[in-house]
C-alpha cells in the first residue's frame, strides 16, 4: 500500500473511528487460513464460549503470545496490518494480543455494544490509543452477525461499562443516546477484508441467525507511549513486536494450508477480552 493510501485511511480513521481495506488478504491467503482453521483441532480445544444476555454462546480463542510456527501469530506480526496501525495510532505498535471469533451457524451468540477500551482501561492502559484489525476469514453479512459499529463514536471518550451476561456492556443510556447521534454501520465483509477500528469505537455483533459460521482474526495492538502502568495485567506490557514481511506471512500461510496438526502454543486466556 502507498504512503498516499495511508494518509488517506489515517484520515477517515481519525474521523470515522474505523476504516475497510478491501481485500488485505487476497482469496489465496485467505483461504489457506480458513482450511487450516477449520482443520485445526487445537482451536477448538482452546476456544471457550461467552454466554451474551439471552444465554446464546459466543465462542473464541485468544492468545497473549505469538508462537512462532502459528498462521494466526504471522498475521498478527504481518506488515501489512502492524504498518497499517502504526499509521492510524501514530506511534510504534506491539502486540497485544489476538483472537479467532467463532460465531456458529445459528447457535452462535451476540456482543453487546461496548468499546474494547471499557474493558482494556482495567489493565492499566492509561489511554485509548489502542486499535484492532478484525480481518473476515469467511464472508460477514447481516445474517451471521456482523460487526456492527457507531461512525464516529470514538469521539466520545471511555464509557462506563456494566456486566450484562457473561460479557461488558457500555452503559445502556449513553448507547440509545449514541445511536441517536451516530451513524450505525453494519460491517459486510468478504473474505480477506480487514476492518481497523479505534479503542473507544462503539461496537456490537448480532446472533448468527443464518446457517453459515462467522469466523473473523481480530490482532488487537497497543501503543508504546500506552504501556499499562501495571505489570503483569491480563495482557502483555510493551515489547518490540517484530514484523514480518509480505511475503514472508503469505508463504506461511501457503505452507499451513490443509496441516490439521499445528503446534502453536497452547496458552489459553480464559476469560474477558
Ligand atoms: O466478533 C464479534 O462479533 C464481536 C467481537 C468484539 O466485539 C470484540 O472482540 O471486541
Amino acid at each position: 500500500m502507498t504512503e498516499t493510501q495511508l494518509n488517506d485511511w489515517a484520515k477517515t480513521f481519525q474521523r470515522d473511528g474505523f476504516v475497510v481495506s478491501k481485500k488485505l488478504f487476497d482469496d489465496e491467503e485467505i483461504g489457506a487460513l480458513l482450511r487450516y482453521a477449520t482443520a485445526d483441532d487445537r482451536l477448538g480445544a482452546d476456544a471457550y464460549t461467552r454466554n451474551d444476555s439471552t444465554g446464546a454462546k459466543s465462542k473464541l480463542a485468544l492468545w497473549n503470545d505469538l508462537a512462532e510456527d502459528s498462521p494466526y501469530a504471522a498475521i498478527a506480526r504481518s506488515n501489512r496490518v502492524v504498518k497499517t496501525m502504526e499509521q492510524l495510532l501514530n506511534d510504534e505498535v506491539y502486540h497485544y494480543h489476538h483472537k479467532m471469533m467463532l460465531k456458529e451457524p445459528k447457535v452462535g451468540g451476540a456482543w453487546e455494544w461496548h468499546q474494547d477500551y471499557g474493558y482494556w482501561y482495567n489493565f492499566g492502559c492509561l489511554y485509548p490509543d489502542m486499535g484492532s484489525c478484525l480481518l473476515a476469514v469467511d464472508r460477514a453479512t447481516r445474517e451471521n452477525g456482523c460487526l456492527q459499529v457507531l461512525r464516529g463514536s470514538h469521539k466520545l471518550g471511555r464509557i462506563n461499562h456494566g456486566t450484562t451476561g457473561e460479557q461488558m456492556g457500555a452503559e445502556q443510556e449513553r448507547v440509545d443516546e449514541a445511536r441517536q447521534r451516530h451513524e450505525l454501520v453494519h460491517c459486510e465483509l468478504s473474505p480477506g477484508d480487514a476492518l481497523f477500528f479505534h479503542g473507544n469505537l462503539l461496537h456490537c455483533s448480532s446472533r448468527n441467525e443464518s446457517d453459515y459460521s462467522r469466523w473473523s482474526l481480530i490482532c488487537c495492538y497497543n501503543t508504546r507511549h500506552n504501556d499499562p502502568f501495571i505489570t503483569g495485567g491480563r495482557h502483555p506490557n510493551y515489547s518490540p513486536l517484530e514484523q514480518w514481511s509480505d511475503e514472508k506471512v503469505r508463504s506461511i500461510l501457503l505452507e499451513r494450508d490443509c496441516e490439521s496438526r499445528p503446534s502453536h502454543s497452547n496458552e489459553t486466556n480464559e476469560g474477558i477480552l
